[in-house]
Order: structure tokens, then C-alpha cells, then sequence
């Protein structure tokens, strides 16, 4: 018996943790955290629930090993396991062939959160010809991205440090999302004299560790964020220097946000007008003030865009631009950026030719990134291009439905459940069970492989190398080698997208054979090799401050890569793609129509303001629900009110209750906490992995999953990027006598349980 000691990381969440495996005869036998490389924080594995289940994921019995066929009708579960050339070969041949008839969009592809490296399917899509990969970017990253971009030339990060004088948290909840380093610091800041501002409809464990807690109506912080322009332009809070050295359309922001008073946004945003005058003063100080935002200002629909423009212009007139302790703009990458590996501005024309979005979401498309990245590309940078123009999935699923405008007949999944985690789960299921071929990378058997025609076994964390750059927005890259060959038949998803790749015609450009090959040529251009990679576990330049006065080719202070070489108050780049200049909040998503209100309260129903999926440790999304420890701990899908709401609605924590929309039904048990009274927060991501995979049960998603109600339809979405909601929503309410069929640890499914609904 051979016994070793090898570097790798977890990847359960997207921080990526070193530790060192011990590998007896090619098996991980024990593992422990690396203190030698990055990233390395005992604080952090001492919060964590999650990595001493890597073993257990690593050989769960639940694990998919071999490729697999379907036999029966789609969703049976019936299966047969196919080799892996048996299994790509007919893939190959039967996209090869849908091609033929329909054109190289008829494929489409879905991704999920960060849990792996997506530019190899990207560059797959890239090379087939296809627009039409959908993904999380309108609803996840995109707006702040897109939005930072516009505004500054290129994204920026909070940086609490020392000097920091104020720290506002906006629509974000690290407590429960981000068990790291940042979660850590903003403690430190509760604890010490330099003011917290959480802003958030619930009392959050972050909130609880702030100074001032504002408690907006959802989907209302652009309201607030204009008022807050209001009170530190009224105020004379405005940094001068540096908004008439460095900042375009201050005067027209200026009198767009008169009207924008703290008393009209108290009224709109059910905030009292003192806490915002005082939130806006706290972070106008004289020190420097950091912001960090996160999804629940991201997923409110029509919103979204502007919210983030008015909180770009609060940093600027405020003077916290690429400040120490304020925020810092990233760098570009020192290693390959991400649009080049997809190779998708090679092959912009054709791609946008096909492209669903244009006509729709005019800077979500390839004419918008076109137009963005010749800006950032004088500084030098460019943006990834495949997230930042991801297809919308109204048009994909509508192309699916209707096979307008052109048909799309094939779907690649990867490290994605979008049967539980994707808006409007029974169009998505109906319009994927009229597809020709859906092939499905993944650990489990989850609801979305039981509808495959391929389920292809994907390798996960320790018998993969990790390359974690986030789209390559700043200059930093970690992750590490694979401790060991992948188990059984699996493989790493680079592996799988090249042995495609080769069969479609593509070998010339999948120069590497593995994905560590893949990963070291990545990083050539920045000077590192693998091995000083896989040794420190990153790459890492930290960027300059006060970027923008550096000189420029000409001498002078080079400025910011907008249009106008300033940061843009008033955006032209928006203008010139058809929105508006200024930001303005935009109507809230309705997924109730009046009819179905008025005939539900008829029935005993509530309507009532909804928002879906704050995080909760230590589940993520629709994964760990087979993990029994955890299960047995925190057994069921919750719906949270306040204890106002509750009596209201005549409801005790504990009971069941039945949620409806236009689109459908859930049910969930009851839990009250401090929040804004009437107004319901939803656990989302749930389903039974123990119930039966196969249809119609599906694992049991018509039950307790709340994108059954949800909806992703353009129209109430936002203009330019088509982000839709699953914040500030609303939903039909009543209690339900016939309890759910959750019990803690796992169960087989119940007499009555929910398997499609009424
Ligand atoms: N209602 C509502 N819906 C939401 C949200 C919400 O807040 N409310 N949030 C949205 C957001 S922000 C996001 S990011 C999405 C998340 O949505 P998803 O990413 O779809 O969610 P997960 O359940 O994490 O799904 C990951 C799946 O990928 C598999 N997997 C994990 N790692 C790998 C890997 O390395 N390779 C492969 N091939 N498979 C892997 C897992 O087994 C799991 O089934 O959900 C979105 N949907
Ligand atoms: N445990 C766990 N951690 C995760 C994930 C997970 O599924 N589970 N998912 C990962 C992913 S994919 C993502 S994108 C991140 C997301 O991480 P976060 O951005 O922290 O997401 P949430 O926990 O949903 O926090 C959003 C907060 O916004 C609040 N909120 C909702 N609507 C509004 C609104 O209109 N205005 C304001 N001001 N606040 C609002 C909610 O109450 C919630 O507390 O988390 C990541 N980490
Ligand atoms: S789950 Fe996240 S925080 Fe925990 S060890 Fe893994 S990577 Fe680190
Ligand atoms: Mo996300």
C-alpha cells in the first residue's frame, strides 16, 4: 500500500479552501486543513459545517459513476450504463445532426453558481456556433457588474480596512451566504466604533450586528439610494474635488434627485426619514466609506439597473472611488481572460447573429458587450464576455416552446438543478420534456437528470484541479491540484467539453489534453507555472489605488475607461444603447393577476408581499438536502413572517401553509423572526433527493420549491439586462391542514404527499 500526502481544496462554496488529502492505493482516506496555502483561515473551518462531508460526497452511494442512457420514455428512470465513447459518440452524432437541420442555435446550455470552471462549456458553445447558453448572470452578478462597468470603466470591490469610516451592507446577507474572511471583518466592524448600516427587510444575524438597521419595503432601494443622493447633495456633503475633477452629469443628477426627498422615500420605502438622513450622513463622513450589495438588490426585476447606477453615484459623490478603506477598482487579469479562453470575441458575429437578446436587453447581448468592451479594452481589460451576454431564458424556453425564431432541440446542463433553482419550474419542466436531447453533467441523480438522455458523471472537488478567477474581473486566480485521479468512470468537465468538442470538428482548438494543461497555459501569460500555482494555491496582484490619475499614453491622468473618461453620473454608454441616462426605480413584478387575487380571497387566501431565497447555512441552493446530519437538523422548507404577520394571518410557528401564484403552488412550515411585518421570505431550493428521481414525482419539486411560483417572462423584467425577480414579489397565503410530508432525516414519499398540483 502506497500512502501520500497531496495538496487540494474544497470547493462546497466558492471560497475554496487548501488542504492536504491522505491517499492511500489512489483513494482519499482523511483530510485536513493546509495552514501552507491559500486560501487558509482556521476561523473560517472552524464555522464551517460543510467540509467534513467531503468524504462522504467523494464516495456518497448517491453519487452518479457512470455514464448513463436513458431507455424508457424521458423522465421513467429507467436507465443503461453506456461507456463513455458509446455515451459521446451518440451525443456527438445526434447534435451533429440537429445542427444540420436547425442551425447551430438549436443547442442550448444551462449553468448554475460557482461550482466550477464554465469557460470550457462556454468555449464549446462558442465553437458550435451557439448563443444560447443560459445561466445566472441577469439575476446573480450582472447588474452590479454591468452596472460598476458603465459608471467607472470597470468593477469595484469594498476594501475595509483601518481607514474605514463607514460600512453600509446593502441587500446582502455574508452571516449565512459568506462564511469567510469578509463575514469576519464586518464583526470586527460591528463590534468596533465605526458605524454598520444594514439595510434589509429582515433582522439578519448581519443586521443584528449593525448600528443602524434600515428595513426597506422590497424592491425599493433605488428610492432610497436617490434619496440618499438627496440629502448629501442638499447637505453639501458632496466631495467637490472630486466630482468636478472626475465626475460626469453631476448638475443633471443633481436636480433628477430633488424630488427624491427623505420624506417621499419614507413613504415609498416604509423607512422613517430620519434613519435615512442619517444613514446618508454616516456614510458622506469624512473618512472613507465602503458598500457592499449583494442579491437581494440584484433579483428585484425592473429595479435592478438603477438601483445599483444610484448606488455608483453615491460612492462617487462621496468621493469613495478607488480610496483605501473606500472601495478599489479591480485590475484586469495578468493570466488569460476569460473571454479569450471562451474564444467567444473571436467568433462575435456570427454569435450575435443568432442572439436572442439583442432585440431585447440591448446591453445583455453581443452588440452590448461590443459596445462596453471597446471602452474597457483601451485600459487593457476585457470583460468575460459569455455571462455578461448569457441568453435570456424567456427567449431560449420560448424557442424551446414554439421553435421561434429559430427551434432549439438540444440542452448541456452543468452544475445546475434548473428544475429546482430556475424561475418557473413547470414551464421549464414542460418545455425541457419536449426537447430531443438533454445530456446532464452532474454528482446526483437530481429532478433535472431524471429528464436527461445522458447523465454524465462529473468529478468533483479533490479528484479536480480548481481555478477560481471569477470571470476574470480582477487579478486574482486561487484553487489547486486534484488530490486524485477521478473515481469510478467520472471526469473532470473540461474533459468531458473537449472529447465533445473533438468529435464536432473542434480538436484544433482544444490544444490541452487536461484541464491542468488547460489551467497552466491560463496562467503562462502572468509570469506563474503550475507548480508555483499548486504550491501557493494563487495568483494574485493586488491593485493600485487612484488608478484613474495615473498617466495615460499622453501624459495626462488616464481617468476612467468610460466614454467620457470620467466616472459617468449620467451614464452616455446607457444612453447610446437606448436607457435611460439617470436612474429611476421601475414597477415591482406582480406574479398575481387581480382575478386570481380576488378569486383566492373569495377562497380564504391572503395576498401578501413575497421575497425567495435568503440563505441559510448550511444548505446551498438545492444541494446538501441528502446530507442526513443536515437534514435531520434543519428538516424543513420555511416560510418566515414576523410575529405581527403571523396573527394577522392567523398563523403559529409550526404550522403549514400553502403559497400560490399564477404559476403555482408550494408549501412550507412556518417560522417567525424579526422582519417587516406583511411580507413572507421563502426558502428556496427544496426537493426530496430520497423520493423517487422519476417522473411525475420527480423528486418531489411540485412540493416544497418555490420557483413554482416564480416567473421569468420579459416584460416586468428589467429593460437593459433582463434581470427578473425573486425579490419583491407577491403571493397568494393560506394555511394548510394537510402538513407537510418533510420529517426530519429522510422518508419515503407520504400517502397525499404533493406530485402535481391542483
Ligand atoms: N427563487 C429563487 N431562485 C433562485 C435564487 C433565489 O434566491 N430564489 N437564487 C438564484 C441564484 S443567485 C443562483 S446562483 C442559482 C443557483 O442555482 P444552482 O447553481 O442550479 O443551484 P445548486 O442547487 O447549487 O445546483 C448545483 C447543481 O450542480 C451540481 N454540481 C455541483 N458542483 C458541480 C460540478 O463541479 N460539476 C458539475 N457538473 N455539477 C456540479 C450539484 O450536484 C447540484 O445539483 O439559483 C437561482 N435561483
Ligand atoms: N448558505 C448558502 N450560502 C450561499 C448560497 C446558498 O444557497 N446558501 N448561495 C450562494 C449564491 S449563488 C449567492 S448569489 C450568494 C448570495 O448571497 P447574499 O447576497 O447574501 O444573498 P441572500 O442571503 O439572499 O441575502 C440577500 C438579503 O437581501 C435581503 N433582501 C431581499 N429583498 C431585498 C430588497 O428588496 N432590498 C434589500 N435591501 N434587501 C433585500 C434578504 O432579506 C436577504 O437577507 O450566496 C452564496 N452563498
Ligand atoms: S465549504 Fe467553503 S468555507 Fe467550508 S471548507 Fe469548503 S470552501 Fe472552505
Ligand atoms: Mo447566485
Amino acid at each position: 500500500m502506497t500512502t501520500e500526502r497531496k495538496p487540494t481544496n474544497c470547493h462546497f462554496c466558492g471560497y475554496c479552501c487548501a488542504f492536504i488529502a491522505t491517499v492511500e492505493d489512489g483513494r482519499v482516506t482523511a483530510l485536513e486543513p493546509d495552514p501552507t496555502r491559500y486560501p487558509y483561515d482556521p476561523q473560517i473551518l472552524a464555522g464551517c459545517r460543510r467540509w467534513p462531508m467531503n468524504l462522504d460526497v467523494l464516495d456518497g452511494a448517491d453519487r452518479v459513476n457512470h455514464p448513463l442512457k436513458r431507455v424508457g420514455e424521458r423522465g421513467s428512470g429507467q436507465w443503461e450504463r453506456v461507456s463513455w465513447d458509446e455515451a459521446l459518440d451518440e451525443i456527438a452524432s445526434r447534435l451533429e445532426a440537429l445542427r444540420a437541420e436547425h442551425g447551430p442555435g438549436t443547442l442550448a446550455s444551462m449553468i448554475g453558481g460557482p461550482h466550477t470552471s464554465f469557460w470550457p462549456l462556454h468555449r464549446f458553445m462558442t465553437l458550435f456556433g451557439s448563443p444560447n447558453n443560459m445561466g445566472i448572470g441577469q439575476i446573480c452578478w450582472n447588474p452590479r457588474i454591468w452596472m460598476d462597468v458603465l459608471t467607472f470603466g470597470w468593477t469595484v470591490e469594498a476594501d475595509i480596512t483601518d481607514e474605514t469610516g463607514c460600512v453600509i451592507i446593502w441587500g446582502t446577507n455574508p452571516a449565512e451566504s459568506d462564511n469567510s474572511a469578509f463575514w469576519r471583518a464586518l464583526l470586527k466592524v460591528g463590534k468596533s466604533d465605526v458605524p454598520l448600516v444594514v439595510i434589509d427587510p429582515r433582522l439578519t444575524r448581519t443586521a443584528r450586528a449593525a448600528d443602524l438597521w434600515l428595513a426597506p419595503r422590497p424592491g425599493t432601494d433605488c428610492v432610497l439610494a436617490l434619496a440618499m443622493l438627496n440629502v448629501v447633495i442638499g447637505e453639501g456633503l458632496v466631495d467637490r474635488a472630486f466630482v468636478d475633477e472626475w465626475c460626469h452629469g453631476f448638475d443633471e443628477l443633481a436636480a433628477h434627485v430633488q424630488p427624491f426627498t427623505p420624506e417621499h422615500a419614507a413613504e415609498v420605502c416604509g423607512v422613517a426619514a430620519e434613519d435615512i438622513v442619517k444613514a446618508a450622513r454616516l456614510f458622506a463622513g469624512d473618512r472613507p466609506s465602503a458598500l457592499v450589495s449583494g442579491r437581494g438588490i440584484d433579483q428585484v426585476g425592473a429595479s435592478v439597473a438603477p438601483t445599483h447606477r444610484a448606488i455608483c453615484c453615491l460612492r462617487a459623490i462621496t468621493g469613495n472611488v478607488d480610496v483605501p478603506g473606500a472601495c478599489v477598482l479591480a485590475e484586469g487579469s495578468d493570466f488569460v481572460a476569460e473571454a479569450d479562453l471562451e474564444l467567444t470575441l473571436e467568433h462575435m458575429d456570427e454569435l450575435s447573429e443568432r442572439c436572442l437578446n439583442t432585440a431585447a436587453t440591448p446591453l445583455q447581448c453581443y452588440e452590448g458587450y461590443r459596445c462596453i468592451e471597446a471602452l474597457t479594452e483601451r485600459f487593457g481589460r476585457k470583460l468575460p464576455a459569455r455571462y455578461l451576454t448569457s441568453a435570456h431564458p424567456d427567449l431560449v424556453l420560448r424557442a424551446m416552446e414554439t421553435g421561434e425564431p429559430y427551434p432549439v432541440r438540444a440542452l448541456v446542463v452543468q452544475a445546475t438543478n434548473p428544475l429546482v433553482t430556475y424561475a418557473d419550474t413547470h414551464r421549464v419542466t414542460q418545455a425541457l420534456m419536449g426537447l430531443d436531447l438533454i445530456v446532464v453533467l452532474e454528482y446526483y441523480l437530481t429532478p433535472t437528470a431524471a429528464i436527461a438522455d445522458f447523465v454524465l458523471p462529473a468529478a468533483g472537488a479533490i479528484e479536480r484541479p480548481i481555478f477560481q478567477a471569477h470571470g476574470g474581473v480582477a487579478n486574482m486566480a486561487y484553487g489547486g491540484p486534484a488530490a486524485v485521479a477521478p473515481y469510478y468512470e467520472r471526469k473532470c468537465d473540461y474533459g468531458v467539453f473537449r472529447a465533445l468538442g473533438q468529435r464536432l470538428g473542434q480538436a484544433a482548438e482544444w490544444p490541452e489534453a487536461t484541464f491542468e494543461e488547460a489551467i497552466a497555459a491560463t496562467l503562462e501569460p502572468s509570469g506563474m507555472d503550475w507548480d508555483t500555482y499548486c504550491q501557493l494555491g494563487l495568483c494574485f496582484q493586488p491593485p493600485a489605488y487612484r488608478k484613474h490619475e495615473l498617466p495615460g499614453a499622453d501624459g495626462r491622468p488616464q481617468g476612467f475607461a468610460t466614454a467620457t473618461g470620467k466616472v459617468e453620473l449620467a451614464s452616455e454608454a446607457l444612453a447610446a444603447l437606448g436607457g435611460p441616462r439617470l436612474p429611476l426605480p421601475g414597477e415591482p413584478r406582480r406574479l398575481c393577476t387581480p382575478d386570481f387575487v380576488q378569486e383566492h380571497e373569495r377562497a380564504g387566501w391572503t395576498h401578501i408581499a413575497m421575497n425567495t431565497g435568503g440563505r441559510k447555512q448550511p444548505y446551498n441552493a438545492s444541494m446538501y438536502l441528502n446530507h442526513e446530519p443536515f437534514r435531520t437538523k434543519h428538516p424543513c422548507p420555511e416560510v418566515e413572517m414576523s410575529p405581527a404577520t403571523a396573527e394577522r394571518l392567523g398563523l403559529a410557528p409550526g404550522d403549514c401553509v400553502r403559497l400560490a401564484t399564477n404559476r403555482g403552488q408550494a408549501r412550507f412550515r412556518v417560522a417567525t423572526i424579526t422582519m417587516r411585518d406583511d411580507l413572507v421570505n421563502v426558502d428556496y431550493g427544496w426537493w426530496h433527493p430520497e423520493w423517487h428521481a422519476a417522473a411525475p414525482e420527480l423528486g418531489g419539486i411540485w412540493e416544497s420549491n418555490v420557483n413554482c411560483l416564480t416567473a421569468c417572462d420579459l416584460g416586468p423584467t428589467e429593460p437593459m439586462i433582463g434581470t427578473w425577480s425573486y425579490n419583491a414579489l407577491d403571493c397568494m397565503i393560506r394555511k394548510d391542514d394537510e402538513g407537510l410530508s418533510w420529517r426530519p432525516g429522510f422518508s419515503e414519499p407520504l400517502e397525499g404527499a404533493l406530485v402535481e398540483e391542483d
